[in-house]
C-alpha cells in the first residue's frame, strides 16, 4: 500500500483544539495521563473527529461529561474516531503509557536506571501521540494547561513548558505542580521532566525589561558542567535581542541535560531539553570544538523560540521553515561571536560531507520535500544545513536591512501561527520590494547543481569574459531539473594581488572590487571591461551559492588566490581546489603533478610566515578534503584507492613542511599552552593538533614521543585528545594499550568522555580495525540502548572509517546489517538514521556495489522491520 504523506495534500484541520488540561500521574512503569481537550469544529456542519494516538491504553473517555461506551467511538491501528460530534465541545479520556517499557525514546521515557533515572518526554515530529490521543499536527495550535503528579521523593523536580503557576502536597508522600502555558503551541512543542535533578539558575532581564529566571536542570553529578551552557545562553538572549528584536517570552527558560536522546537537543517551549553531549562542558572532559558546538546548540534551540515556536511549521513539509532558519542564525551567531571566515569554512566543510552526497544519493531530496512515508527520516542535512544555505542566499539577495526588516515582518504577521516558505519569502520578498519566488525552486528541487565558469581575456578590447552555466543532474523521482537563481559573488585579482575594479559592459562606472552576479538563466555571459591582462577570477566567494563550482584553474593561480585572496574563505578554497585536483592526479597514479606541487609549495611558504596570525586558519588551510568529498570525484570508487591517494596528498604536505619545522612549530606551540580558553589558546591548539599529525607522517618516533608527554600532561581534554589520536594511530600496540586504559581509569564514569573513548577506537583504519569494532561491541560499557554510545561506535566505525566499513569481503556491511537488526527492534528512529551510512553505495566498484545491495537487500526482508528503517533501506535501494 502506498502510504506516503504528501504536501500537495494538505488541508487544514477539520478541527481545533481550544485549549487542552493535561494530568500526569507519573510512576516509571506506569503512567496514567488525563487529558481535557475544548474542541471546536472548523465548520458548521462538523465531520468526524479523528485523533491520533499510538501504543495507549485506554481507561475512559467522557464527551462533555459523560462516559462514552464502546459504541461511541472507534479504535483503530494509530486513531480514534468519534462521529456525530457537536460542533463544540469538551473530551476527556484517561490512558495508561509505559515510560520504562519505551527504548524507542520518543513519547514519555525513562533516562538513566530505574532507581535514579528521571523521566521525559521527546514530542518532534510525532511523539506526542503516544502520550495522549490528540490532534497530533504543527497546525494545530493550543493553549496548555498541565499538573503533574508523582512520589515527591523519588520525583522531587517536576517541570512542564510554560510559567509554574501552583505546587503542593497530596496524599502518600506524593506532590504536585501546575503549568501554564499562556503561548498557543502545537504539540511537538509539549514537554515535561520528572525525576532528581540539581539546577543552575541565573535571573536574566531582557531587552524589554521582562525578568526571567534562567535554570539549567542536570543530575547531581553533571550540574557542574553546566556553567559554560548557561553564559553560553545568556550571549546568545542578547544577540537574538540585538540582531532580531527577539525578546524571550515566559518567567523561566529550563534546560535539562539527558544522556538519553535520538536528537542534539530539543526546542520545546519553555523546557529544552538537551542530549547532555550539546550541554555539559568543562576543560577536562569537552575539546575546544565540543565547547564549541555546546555553545551553537545552545543557541539553536534558544533562537527557536521565534523561528520554530511563536511562529510554528503549516505541516511537516515545512520543516525548514523552521530549521533552515534556525541553522542560519545559529550560524551567525556561532560566527559573530568568534570567527566569521572560520564558521564559514567549518559549515561549508559540514555540507559538503554531509549534505552533499545526500544530495548526490538515492536518498536525495528537496529541501521541502514533495511527500514522506516517515517524517522522523526527513531531520536531514538537506533540510537543515542546505535550509540555512538557502536563507543565507535570501539575505544576501535583499541585503542586511531589508533582511531585518523582513524577519520583523514575518514574525509580527505570523506570531501564534503556523506558517509556510511562501510566508516567510512573501515577508522578506515584501520588506526588500525584491521579488524572491524565483528562489522557491531551490526548496523544491533536489541535488547540487553543478555550476561552470569559463573564462577568456581579449587583450584588444581590454574585456574579460565570464561565461557561467547550470546542470542539475537528475534525482530520485526529479528526472527533469529547472534552472534556479544562483548568486556568484566574485573579484578579480591582478597578477600582483590587487582587486581589480568591476565594470561590466553598459555600465558607465566600475561597482566596488567585489560584487555578486546572479545567474537566472540556464547560461549566460558577462562581460567586464578595461580589463589590461588576464585576471585571475576568485568566484562564488563566501560560499554565495550551494553548488559545486567546476572551473578548471592553473595551479599557479590557485597558489596565489590560496596565499593571497583576502576572503579567508576563497583562500581556504583555493587550496581545497588544488588539493582535489592533486587527489584527482594521485588516484590516477600519476607519479608528478604540478597540482600537487602548488599546493604544498604555497602552504609550505605560509607555514614558513612566522607572522602568519592566524593559526586557526593555518590549520584548517594545512588539511585536505574529507575522504567523503573526494569519494565523489571519482566513480566509480575503491574506498581504499580513495584513501591511499588521500594520504599520499597528506605524506607529500608533511614532506614539504618537513620534519625539522613541523617540529621547531610544534615545540614552540607547545611552549605557548597554559590551558587557557582564549581565542588565541584555542587557535594554537587547533594548529598544534594538526602539526603533530602531519610531524607523525615524516617523523613518527620523534612525534609519537612528543604526544605522550602531550598525553601525560594534557591541560584539557583537547590536548589529552589530539594526542591519544596520533598514539593510536602511529604508536605500537603497548603504546595505544596504555594510553586506553589511562584514559579510560581518568574518564570511565563519565559517559560522554566514554562516547569518546570508544570514537577513537572505531574510526582507526586497519586490517584489525573489524575486530577492533567487535571489541567495542563486546565491551561491558557498551549498549545499543544509548543513542550516544550507538554512534560512537556504529555511526564512526560506517561514516568514518570508510577502509574498514567498505571492507573488500563485504564483513564491515554484515557487521552493521547485524546491529541495525538488533537495534531497529529497540529504537528505530536511530537505526534509520545508522543506517544512511550505506548512503552511495550504488556509486562502489563492482564487487563492493554487489557485497553492500546484497546485505541492503537481506536488511529489507528483515521480518518485522520498523517503518522508519524500513524507509530508509527501500529508498536506498529503489
Ligand atoms: N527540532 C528538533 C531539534 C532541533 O533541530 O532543534
Ligand atoms: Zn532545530
Amino acid at each position: 500500500p502506498d502510504l506516503k504523506i504528501r504536501l500537495s495534500d494538505y488541508q487544514p484541520s477539520a478541527w481545533r483544539i481550544a485549549s487542552v488540561e493535561l494530568v500526569f500521574d507519573l510512576d516509571i512503569a506506569s503512567t496514567e495521563v488525563y487529558a481535557r481537550l475544548e474542541l471546536e469544529s472548523a465548520s458548521a456542519t462538523p465531520t468526524p473527529l479523528r485523533l491520533d494516538g499510538e501504543g495507549l491504553e485506554l481507561i475512559e473517555l467522557r464527551l462533555n461529561g459523560k462516559r462514552l461506551g464502546p459504541l461511541g467511538y472507534r479504535v483503530e491501528a494509530h486513531a480514534l474516531e468519534l462521529s456525530d460530534l457537536p460542533a463544540s465541545c469538551a473530551l476527556e479520556s484517561r490512558v495508561r503509557i509505559r515510560p520504562q517499557a519505551n527504548t524507542a525514546l520518543e513519547g514519555l521515557y525513562l533516562s538513566g536506571s530505574a532507581e535514579r533515572g528521571f523521566l521525559l518526554t521527546q514530542c518532534e515530529a510525532q511523539g506526542f501521540r503516544h502520550i495522549t490521543w490528540f490532534l497530533d499536527r504543527p497546525d494545530v495550535l493550543t493553549r496548555y494547561s498541565v499538573e503533574l503528579r508523582a512520589d515527591a521523593a523519588r520525583f522531587p523536580v517536576l517541570l512542564a513548558g510554560g510559567n509554574a503557576v501552583g505546587s503542593g502536597m497530596l496524599a502518600e508522600g506524593r506532590h504536585w505542580a501546575r503549568f501554564e502555558d499562556p503561548h498557543p503551541k502545537p504539540s511537538y512543542l509539549f514537554a515535561l521532566v520528572a525525576g532528581r535533578l540539581e539546577c543552575l539558575s541565573q535571573p536574566y532581564i531582557t531587552a524589554d525589561g521582562r525578568a526571567v529566571t534562567l535554570n539549567l536542570w542536570a543530575e547531581a553529578d553533571a550540574i557542574g558542567q553546566c556553567h559554560y551552557a548557561l553564559g553560553a545562553l545568556q550571549r546568545a538572549m542578547r544577540w537574538d535581542e540585538r540582531s532580531y528584536g527577539r525578546n524571550y517570552d515566559l518567567d523561566v527558560f529550563h534546560v535539562v541535560a539527558t544522556h538519553d536522546f535520538n536528537m542534539g537537543a530539543m526546542e520545546n517551549k519553555g523546557l529544552n531539553i538537551f542530549n547532555a553531549k550539546y550541554l555539559l562542558a568543562d576543560a577536562d572532559t569537552t575539546t575546544d570544538e565540543g565547547f564549541r558546538a555546546v555553545e551553537g546548540v545552545i543557541g539553536h534551540e534558544y533562537f527557536h523560540n521565534w523561528s520554530g515556536n511563536r511562529v510554528t511549521c503549516r505541516d511537516w513539509f515545512q520543516l525548514s521553515l523552521k530549521e533552515g532558519f534556525t541553522v542560519f542564525r545559529d550560524q551567525s551567531f556561532s560566527a559573530d561571536m568568534h570567527s566569521q571566515a572560520l564558521k564559514r569554512i567549518e559549515d561549508v566543510a559540514t555540507l559538503r560531507r554531509m549534505q552533499f552526497p545526500e544530495d548526490a544519493g538515492p536518498l536525495a531530496h528537496p529541501v521541502r520535500p514533495a511527500e514522506y512515508a516517515e517524517i522522523n527520516n526527513f531531520y536531514t542535512a538537506t533540510v537543515y544545513e542546505k535550509g540555512a544555505e538557502l536563507i543565507r542566499m535570501l539575505a544576501a539577495r535583499v541585503g542586511p536591512q531589508a533582511f531585518r526588516r523582513g524577519t520583523d515582518l514575518y514574525f509580527a504577521r505570523h506570531d501564534g501561527s503556523a506558517a509556510t516558505v511562501e510566508d516567510l519569502l512573501a515577508a522578506l520578498g515584501e520588506a526588500a520590494a525584491v521579488d524572491l519566488t524565483p528562489y522557491l525552486a531551490w526548496y523544491a528541487q533536489a541535488g547540487t547543481p553543478r555550476l561552470s565558469a569559463r573564462c577568456h581575456h581579449e587583450p584588444a578590447t581590454r574585456r574579460y569574459v565570464l561565461r557561467l552555466a547550470q546542470h542539475t543532474a537528475p534525482t530520485p523521482g526529479q528526472a527533469v531539473k529547472h534552472t534556479l537563481p544562483i548568486p556568484v559573488k566574485l573579484a578579480l585579482f591582478a597578477r600582483d594581488g590587487r582587486m581589480l575594479p568591476l565594470r561590466l559592459a553598459g555600465e558607465a562606472d566600475a561597482v566596488g572590487v567585489e560584487r555578486v552576479l546572479e545567474l537566472t538563466d540556464a547560461a549566460a555571459e558577462f562581460v567586464f571591461e578595461d580589463i589590461d591582462e588576464a585576471p585571475i577570477p576568485s568566484l562564488l566567494r563566501g560560499f554565495s551559492a550551494p553548488v559545486i563550482l567546476e572551473c578548471a584553474m592553473p595551479p599557479g593561480d590557485l597558489a596565489l588566490l590560496l596565499q593571497h585572496d583576502a576572503d579567508g574563505f576563497n583562500r581556504w578554497e583555493a587550496g581545497q581546489h588544488l588539493a582535489s585536483d592533486a587527489f584527482r592526479a594521485a588516484h590516477a597514479g600519476a607519479a608528478q603533478y604540478a597540482a600537487l606541487a602548488a599546493w604544498t609549495g604555497a602552504l609550505g611558504a605560509l607555514f614558513a610566515q612566522t607572522d602568519f596570525s592566524d593559526a586557526a586558519l593555518l590549520a584548517e588551510l594545512l588539511a585536505p578534503p574529507a575522504i567523503s568529498e573526494l569519494e565523489a570525484l571519482v566513480e566509480p570508487h575503491d574506498p581504499d584507492a580513495v584513501d591511499a591517494a588521500r594520504r599520499r596528498l597528506e605524506q607529500a604536505l608533511a614532506q614539504a613542511l618537513g620534519a625539522s619545522a613541523l617540529a621547531a612549530r610544534y615545540t614552540a606551540l607547545h611552549a605557548a599552552e597554559q590551558g587557557a580558553h582564549d581565542a588565541p589558546a584555542q587557535a594554537r591548539r587547533r594548529l598544534k593538533r594538526r602539526v603533530l599529525e602531519l610531524w607523525a607522517l615524516v617523523d613518527a618516533p620523534a612525534a609519537l614521543a612528543a604526544a605522550e608527554a602531550q598525553f601525560a600532561q594534557a591541560a584539557g581534554m583537547s590536548e589529552r585528545l589530539a594526542a591519544l589520536r596520533v598514539l593510536l594511530r602511529h604508536g605500537d600496540a603497548g603504546m595505544r594499550h596504555g594510553t586506553l586504559t589511562a584514559f579510560r581509569a581518568r574518564h570511565g564514569q563519565q559517559p560522554l568522555v566514554m562516547d569518546t573513548w570508544f570514537a577513537v577506537q572505531a574510526e582507526v583504519a586497519g586490517v584489525d580495525a573489524l575486530d577492533t569494532v567487535r571489541a567495542l561491541l563486546a565491551d561491558a560499557a557498551f549498549t545499543l540502548r544509548n543513542p550516544n554510545r550507538v554512534r560512537a561506535v556504529l555511526g564512526t566505525f560506517a561514516r568514518q572509517n570508510r577502509t574498514a566499513f567498505h571492507r573488500a569481503d563485504g564483513a564491515g556491511y554484515a557487521l552493521l546489517v547485524a546491529q541495525l537488526q538488533a537495534l531497529d527492534q529497540l529504537n528505530p528512529q536511530t537505526a534509520a538514521a545508522l543506517a544512511q551510512a550505506f548512503n552511495g553505495w550504488a556509486r562502489l566498484e563492482p564487487k563492493r556495489r554487489a557485497l553492500a545491495e546484497s546485505h541492503l537487500r537481506a536488511l529489507a526482508a528483515t521480518p518485522g522491520l520498523s517503518r522508519n528503517l524500513a524507509d530508509i533501506v527501500q529508498r536506498s535501494l529503489a
